[in-house]
Formats: structure tokens, sequence, C-alpha cells
């Protein structure tokens, strides 16, 4: 049993596991493989033939054998951790034993991996039998133990029950990863367990509704959720589901009048047009103007007009009657007709007025106004200089923003209002005081070419969520080695804490500077970012760059945002002549819509009148309300147990079986998955127990060990191969070892028992 008896190699003291010299003397004698990266960046599983200094010459699977640079080379996790369903259990944490890890599995329809505490979905962009009542069944009966989103929200309905605490399931990832469908399983399994009061039907069917109004196709995802979602599941004592609350976050209202080539405005008005009721007297998609610049109207594999008989069943389901059916209909033909509305010039001053035509007629008959008042809402703004009132004409782009605002604020309210009455439905006659599972699936962490106020807003909400994540991990990590009776000296890791200060710092950050100069009437994009630049160029997150541009550093990357449209878009504005004309409606939505805009402002908006300037300095700017939102969300987080879900794209294509190494990579360091990678790399990431240990690698003990009990047996295996003190821990009921020491028994273990079936062989074949 030579090999059993031989030297370990020596390792390295640090945190990390082995240095390289170690690896790679030990490997010489092994053929130990080892990742080496082509030039293309993708990372190759190499056996190591041989080292010498530091060169060393490996050979791929392809039969090349190549010389290379030793320091170049990461090791690999030995076989038996192919494919492991928790990326903890690996030996060796490096970046290429993650991916190909995470691509093993991915290629055998695998699409979940634990990471620890967290669970890792990999987006398959097609139908895997992962889902189903059988699976359910088998999550339940935990007769399948392999990692899915049954099984978070299994442990969820379990912790709730048994802590009496409620729960939460926190989805995030970036856009097209699969949050959206991944919250949908999560709710489709809560509503089985939780099902019988026929309520679990009824919040099922708020995702078609809701994804209609609030999702659109974007050139990232065809079913891009446009807003933020937490849905609060509410259970009875018997563990049955008594109701729920939604509440939405920040829905992108710009679409609505315009969207980039290739996109579509949200779903709702597509699924309107091809499924209308004649009465509406629509036109086709590529008539209306808010629809016809993307230049697309449909999405392969989608039948636009069968979605619209999904919603409106979705809506009966709710409970929103007919009538109110025929009134959002209304409404969202309001908003297509108002992008048709045009103007002409009426003066050579570029004042306008707007054209009576179809599309002017069939607003004010839709709304329930008179065409005349619709006519001075869109090209005229009551003001007061001093102490007059003056009407002021609009010039052609006033008139037009005027115009895309009312159709914003019109689609932004109709959305509100959906949300409030289906939360109506989910809620009536229910007391919602039992425990709830929430599920939280917002917009992912975003960088593009151009970024914008939408883009800093997503950013700002997913820093927040980072930072939530972040504290419960370490958190989560800390307790169970104390919980094991571990000697834990505290491990640092890089919190966000810093970003999240350069936007909520008061007075001078980004927040704060925003809305200081969305309050002035004479503020620009220009003055405000040159007042962040002057105020924050000492921050190390933060960089002003030429033009109107600033780079913030997030814990996901460096994202420079573009200035323009900021203040108007944090402002928010709508006239009062245009809130005026929808409270003098003769229809109950646009007065519902009215009252909802006058009700959000900080005070009662006073007087009819506008200030000179037109900054209604009353009405609480986006930023603010966002803010105050998050802060809510995240209290309310704060006390439930979370359970998060890690979305990941595996190529920006949208199709399946394509798995791209470096996109997968730059998500894993995005949303955090190598983070608590890392933090549990600088602790002791590998756990079994004393019986799991004992049985595994009992057998290497010189001296019989038959007669011991477990833990006896593993502190004699760790003396025996002289495991080094500070590479393991000795808990109640485990052990704790640093990176690497696993992987380096198991050799010895392979190589040992190899060894006795060659024995054994030898001996059958003497006899023979
Ligand atoms: P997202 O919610 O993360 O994006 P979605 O949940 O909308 O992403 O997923 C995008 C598409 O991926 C879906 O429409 C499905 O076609 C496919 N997909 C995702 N998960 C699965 C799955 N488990 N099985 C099969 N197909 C899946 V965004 O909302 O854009 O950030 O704002
Ligand atoms: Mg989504």
């Amino acid at each position: 049993l030579d090999a059993a008896t031989a030297p370990l190699p020596s390792v390295s003291k640090s945190n990390v596991g082995h240095r390289w010299s170690d690896i790679t003397s030990y490997a010489t004698k092994k053929k130990v493989q080892s990742w080496f990266q082509l030039p293309n960046g993708n990372w190759e599983l190499g056996r190591i033939m041989s080292t010498s200094g530091m060169e060393s010459v490996i050979s791929l699977p392809t039969g090349k054998v190549l010389k290379v640079n030793s320091d170049s080379l990461i090791p690999a996790n030995p076989d038996i951790l192919d494919g492991v369903d928790d990326l903890m259990q690996l030996s060796y944490l490096n970046e290429p034993s993650v991916l190909f890890n995470l691509q093993y599995r991915y290629n055998r329809d695998m699409i979940y991996t634990k990471a620890g505490p967290v669970l890792v979905a990999i987006n398959p962009f097609k139908k895997v039998p992962l889902y189903g009542n059988d699976y359910i069944e088998a999550y339940k009966n935990k007769s399948i133990e392999s990692p899915h989103v049954y099984a978070i929200a299994d442990t969820a309905i379990r912790e709730m029950t048994r802590d009496e605490v409620n729960q939460s399931i926190i989805i995030s990832g970036e856009s097209g990863a699969g949050k959206t469908e991944t919250a949908k399983i999560a709710m489709q399994y809560l509503a089985v367990l939780g099902g019988g009061s026929g309520i679990e039907c009824e919040i099922l069917k708020t995702n078609p509704i809701l994804e209609a109004f609030g999702n659109a196709k974007t050139l990232r995802n065809d079913n891009s959720s446009r807003f933020g979602k937490l849905i609060e599941i509410h259970f009875s004592e018997t563990g049955k589901i008594s109701g729920a609350k939604i509440q939405t976050f920040l829905l992108e209202k710009s679409r609505v009048v315009q969207c980039a080539e290739g996109e579509r405005s949200y779903h709702i008005f597509y699924q309107l047009c091809a499924g209308a009721p004649q009465k509406l007297n629509l036109k086709d998609v590529d008539e209306f103007k808010y629809l016809n610049q993307s230049n697309c109207y449909s999405i392969p594999g989608v039948d636009d007009a069968e979605q619209f008989h999904i919603v409106k069943e979705a809506l009966d389901v709710v409970h929103v009657s007919k009538e109110d059916q025929e009134s959002v209909f209304a409404m969202l033909a309001v908003v297509l007709w108002l992008g048709n509305v045009s103007f002409t010039m009426i003066d050579n001053e570029n004042h306008v007025e707007a054209v009576e035509d179809e599309s002017l007629i069939n607003v004010a008959k839709l709304i329930g106004c008179n065409i005349a008042d619709l006519s001075l809402a869109l090209s005229t703004r009551k003001m007061r200089v001093g102490n007059d009132n003056i009407v002021q004409k609009l010039t052609l782009s006033q008139a037009i923003e005027t115009r895309d605002a009312l159709a914003k604020s019109i689609y932004a309210c109709l959305f509100e209002w959906l949300v409030e009455q289906i939360n109506k439905s989910l809620a009536v006659g229910k007391r919602l005081t039992g425990r709830s599972i929430s599920i939280l699936d917002i917009f992912g962490f975003e960088s593009f070419d151009r970024n914008s106020f939408e883009q800093f807003c997503i950013n700002y909400a997913n820093e927040r969520l980072q930072q939530h994540f972040n504290r419960h991990l370490f958190k989560l990590e800390q307790e169970e080695y104390v919980q094991d009776g571990i000697d834990w000296t505290k491990v640092d890791f890089d919190d966000n804490q810093d970003c999240l200060h350069l936007f909520e710092k008061k007075p001078l950050g980004l927040l704060s500077l925003l809305n200081e100069e969305s309050t002035f009437p004479n503020g620009t994009d220009y003055t405000f970012a040159n007042k962040l630049k002057q105020h924050l160029n000492s921050n190390p997150c933060f960089r002003g760059e030429r033009e109107k541009a600033f780079t913030v550093s997030h814990f996901a990357g460096e994202v420079t945002y573009d200035t323009t449209g900021f203040l108007e878009k944090n402002r928010d504005l709508l006239h009062l002549d245009s809130i005026q004309l929808l409270s003098s409606s003769s229809c109950h939505l646009p007065q519902a819509f009215a009252s909802n805009i006058l009700n959000q402002s900080e005070k009662p908006v006073v007087g009819p009148l506008h200030k000179a300037g037109g900054a209604d300095s009353q009405k609480l700017s986006v930023a603010t309300k966002f803010k105050g939102q998050l802060f809510q969300l995240m209290q309310r987080l704060e006390s439930t147990t979370p359970h998060f879900i890690r979305c990941i794209k595996p190529n920006n294509f949208q199709s399946p079986g394509s798995y791209e190494q470096g996109l997968v990579l730059q998500q894993l360091k995005c949303c955090g998955v190598l983070e608590v990678v890392r933090i549990s790399r600088s602790g002791f990431p590998t756990r079994m127990s004393h019986q799991k240990f004992a049985r595994r690698y009992g057998f290497l003990l010189v001296e019989n060990a038959a007669e011991q009990d477990p833990l006896s047996v593993s502190v004699a295996i760790l003396h025996q191969f002289n495991i080094l003190p500070e590479m393991y821990q000795v808990g109640y009921t485990k052990l704790f070892f640093r990176t690497g020491q696993i992987g380096v028994l198991e050799d010895t273990r392979n190589n040992t028992l190899h060894g006795i079936l060659r024995v054994q062989s030898c001996f059958r074949g003497y006899r023979a």
C-alpha cells in the first residue's frame, strides 16, 4: 500500500490552498489535470506530463502537447467532483473549475446548481423536462435532491412553518437570464402546495396580465420585464394560501412613446390590435406611430390575438369586470391615437395647433372630453406670471412633449390601476395577517453602449439588492461555523457600501444633486453633469467624463451614464392642463388617473395654474420616490429569511445549447456568485460529516480503526496524512476543510484502490 503511505505534497499555509509549485511537483508524479487558457479566453482541461523549472508540458484532450508557463496553469478538480451539484463541494473553486462544473451540468439539462446558499439557474432557452406535478410531488416528498427552484420554494415553506418567520425568494440576473420564468416556477410550486382555496389560480393568472402590460420585446429578451415586482403570498395556519399582494417598481414609461429599432412597446398594444373588439375602431399596428417607429411588430412563435384572449380570461379570473376591461382597452386606444395626433404651425413663431383629424377625435371620444379642450390642453399652457394668468402657446417640440407626457402618464396610471384591482381581488375577504413568502423579480443590472436615467435607477436598485445579498450570505456563513463550534476569525469581504454612499449621501450624493438640479427651473443636463464633477470627483467610485457623462464603479463593473434627459425624466412632469383634462372626463378611469396623479404630489397642488418656468416642484421626483420604495422594500426583506436565486444567461442569442464561458463568467462575477465563492474560499468551504469521512477514508489507516467512533477515525486520518492544523477544523458534527484538501485525500484514496485492485487481479490470475 505504497500510495497510501506516500507523503502527501506539502501545502501552502495561505488561505487559498496550494501554492503552484506544490501542485506541479505533485502533478509530475500523478499526471494531475489542470486548466489551460486558450488564446480565445476559453479554458481547456489538460494533463500535466512533466514540469521543469517554470515550464510545464501538458497534453490537451485533442492529443496536442504544449509547453507552457507553469504559472498559467490552474489546478483542476479530481474526476469524482465532475458536475457536483453544489460548487462548495469543489476542492478548487477557481474560475475555470466553476465554469466547467456549470457547463457539465448544463449540457445534461441540469440547469440548476447550488453555490453554497445560492441557487444558480442557467437559462436553457428550451423546454427542459424538470417541471410539472410529478416533479413537484417528488420535491415535496424529498425523493429528489438535485438543486431546483422547487427545492428552494419547498425550503421556504418549511422554514416559514418551522421558524414562524416570513420568507423571501430573491431572484436576480441580467436581462433575459430567466428571472421571470424562475419566479413563475416558484409560484407554481407554492400554488400546488398551498392550493385549495382557489386563490392560487388567481395568483397564477396575474402573470399573463402583468406581462402583457409590463413586458416588451427588447433586443435582449423577447419578453423583457420593464418593471420590478414583489409578490407577497400569504399562508394561513394550516399552510394554505390565503391571499397575496403585489407591489411594482418603476415601470419604464418612456417605452410607450419611443423604443429602439427591433424592439416593441408593451405586448398589450399588439395584442389589443390583433384581437381588438371592433368597436374600438383600431387600425393595424403599423398605422400607429408609437408602434411603427421601431419596425418590429411581431415576436416569432407568439400569436398576439391568442395572447389577448388569455389576458382577457385572466382579467375575468381576478375579477376585473367586463365593463372595466372595456375601459382599460379604451385607455390603451387613447394612448395609441395620441401618438398619431399631429400639429400644424399657426404663426411664424413656431407655435402650433393640434390637427383635428380622426386621431384627435378618437382621443377626445375615448377620454370623454370635448375636442376643443383636448386641443387646447395639447397646444397651450396656462401660466401665472406675477399676478396675471396668461395662456402660452406651445411650440412644436413643446406640444409633442406635452402629448407624449400625457400618453406616458395615462399608461403608467393604467398599470397602477390594474395592479390595484388585482390586489383588491387577491386580498378581498381575506385577512393578510398570516405568514408570507415574497418573491422578488426585478430588472437586472444593465450596461449598454448608451446608459440613461433608466439604467441609473435600475443599477442603483441592484446595488441595494447586492448589499442585502452580501450581508446575508456573510452572516449565514458565519452562523454555520458558530453552530458547529468552529473557531472563526472574521474574513473581510468587499462590500459595496462606498458605491451606495455615492448614490445616497446627503447633500452631496448622486441622488441629492440630481433632485436639487431638477428643482431649479434653469437646471439642465449640462449644469447637472457639471455639478457632479465639481462635488464628486474625489470619490473613488465616481469619474467625470467628457461632455455630459459620468462613470460609476458599480459592484458589477463600471457604467458610463449619459445625463441627456436625466432632469426631465426625474421631474416627470405632467402639466396641470393635462391633469385637468383628465379630471374633466366623463369616464371613470381618466378621473381616477387624475386624482391618482394629484395624490402623489407631496403637497396638494394649489390653484389651477403653473408657476412661471413650469417646474412643478410639489411633485416627488422619480428618483426620490424610487429610493423611498427601495428602502421600504429592503426593510421588508430584512425581516424575512432570504433565499437567493441567481439566473445566468449562457449566450446572447436566446438560443439553446450554446454556453459561452466568457459571458457566464462575467455574470458570475457581476451578480456576486464568485464573491460568495471567494468568501467561502477564505473560510473552510469543504464540509463532510465525521461519518462520511470515516467511511470514505478509514480504510487508509495503517492501524485498524474498525472499533473506533467516526470522530476518532477522522482525527486519526488527519494525523496520519499530516494534514496541517490550519487546513482544517473539527466541528461537532462535521469536518471543515480549506480549499483543495479533499482533492489530495481523494487522489490517495483512488491510487490505493487501484493498487488493491491490481493486487487482487494478480491473485486471481495466479489461481487461474
Ligand atoms: P428575465 O426576466 O431575467 O429578463 P425571462 O424570465 O423573461 O428573463 O427569460 C427569458 C426567456 O428565456 C423566456 O422567455 C424563456 O424563453 C427562456 N427561459 C427562461 N427560463 C427558462 C426555463 N427555466 N425553461 C425554459 N425556458 C426558459 V428581464 O425581465 O429582460 O431582466 O427585464
Ligand atoms: Mg423578467
